[in-house]
């Protein structure tokens, strides 16, 4: 087998003299963590880019859900929590909930979006359901407008794991990140705007902002004074710096990303099935997911491409439910369907023209096998 030549993420460097500059002023002001000045300008930076206010900067994308839950669910309920949401999305969604003693409960996704099934969703809910969190899977916008009815009537939180979903506009021009109580970003190093590890929470209201801005940093609030039980999820300065010099060339990787993503759209929209993207919802060029008719074409094409030394990836598997995490409170078929049929393509920016063409190649012919 040949090594991976072409790996299915490749994190985006900046230009080194750039992030350096950053990293100068870090050695100069000996400010490393705890809120510093390159952490209260990017945070600006962030809702101005992504036009959204209340946006806090975390340690990463699994803790911008625990303390988006902490913050939004703190009320008791009847017996042990439980939040409905789906089993088609990376383990970190339902570990989080697990972690923070909130059981993840199922439901079944939409099978052309890829997203939760609203009309699932409210027989899901009992007196120990505490929040609702949906995922914009690859950046697909959810039913905003369903979930968040179900929400209000239901007197329940919504948490969009928003992990996917940088830049996402939504009706044209208003960011799908402003939609429910918080949204959660993870900025991984894989992603298509990162701070190597590092996530925010877009909250909607200011008081649940100033309330996780105490709980990443211990409940800290002087001093001589802590307010409540916390935790450390704050971003460090270095992490910042990475931010800062990403958004610098942000859009010369979102352009090369694009490129690729539109060559691999041209060769493979007429022979294979794709996410049905929101109409409402902007493209960010995150990732190229693909569906194949069954598992055995996904795994031709996936040794195919291996043989080539192309890594195609299996996101998002095993189906969530089919793991000790929760319970599920309908069938979840579809999500499990697509767990074992799903492939992502090598998708940044800089993917060589020889990959995108084998890639094209490869999935077409197990695609017709
Ligand atoms: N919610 C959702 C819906 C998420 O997708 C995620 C994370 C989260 C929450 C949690 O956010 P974080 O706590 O992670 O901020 C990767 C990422 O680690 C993870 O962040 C991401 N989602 C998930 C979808 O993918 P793996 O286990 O697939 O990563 P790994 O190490 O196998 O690498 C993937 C590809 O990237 C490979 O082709 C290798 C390449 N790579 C990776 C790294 C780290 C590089 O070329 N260089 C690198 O430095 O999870």
């Amino acid at each position: 087998m040949k090594p991976v030549l072409v790996p299915n993420a490749r994190p985006y460097l900046p230009d080194r003299t750039v992030f350096e500059r950053y990293v100068d002023g870090i050695y100069e002001r000996r400010w490393l963590t705890n809120n510093g000045t390159l952490v209260q300008d990017l945070t600006r930076r962030l809702e101005q880019f992504l036009g959204v206010s209340n946006l806090l900067l975390v340690a990463n994308g699994t803790l911008a859900l625990q303390v988006a839950l902490r913050t939004l669910c703190a009320r008791p309920t009847v017996g042990s929590r439980n939040a409905v949401t789906t089993p088609f999305t990376f383990v970190a969604t339902s570990s989080a909930l697990a972690w923070e003693g909130v059981t993840p409960r199922f439901v079944d996704i939409d099978e052309s979006t890829w997203c939760v099934r609203p009309d699932m969703i409210e027989n899901a809910i009992d007196e120990s359901t505490v929040a609702l969190v949906p995922v914009h899977v690859f950046g697909n916008a959810c039913d905003v407008a369903q979930l968040e009815t179900i929400a209000r009537r239901r007197g329940l939180s919504l948490i969009y794991d928003a992990a996917h979903a940088f830049a996402v506009e939504f009706g044209g021009g208003r960011s799908l990140l402003g939609f429910g109580d918080a949204a959660a970003l993870s900025f991984h190093a894989t992603k298509l705007f990162h701070t190597v590890e590092g996530g925010a929470i877009v909250f909607r209201r200011s008081e649940d902002l100033d309330r996780a801005r105490k709980i990443i940093n211990f409940g800290i609030t002087g001093p001589s004074s802590i307010e409540e039980l916390g935790i450390n999820a704050k971003m460090s300065e270095f992490h910042a710096a990475m931010g800062h010099a990403l958004l610098d060339e942000y859009a010369l990787n979102r352009d090369g990303r694009r490129r690729v993503w539109e060559a691999y759209e041209r060769g493979l929209s007429s022979d294979i099935r794709m996410q049905a993207w929101h109409p409402q919802a902007s493209q960010n060029y995150a990732y190229f997911p693909v569906q194949f008719a069954n598992a055995s074409q996904r795994h031709t094409a996936q040794q195919a491409m291996r043989s080539h030394g192309i890594e195609a990836r299996r996101y998002f598997y095993p189906s969530l439910d089919t793991l000790p995490l929760g319970e599920s409170v309908s069938e979840t078929e579809t999500s499990r369907r697509l767990a074992d049929t799903v492939l992502c393509l090598p998708l940044f920016h800089d993917v060589p023209g020889w990959a995108i063409e084998t890639v094209i190649r490869e999935v077409r012919r197990a695609a017709a096998s």
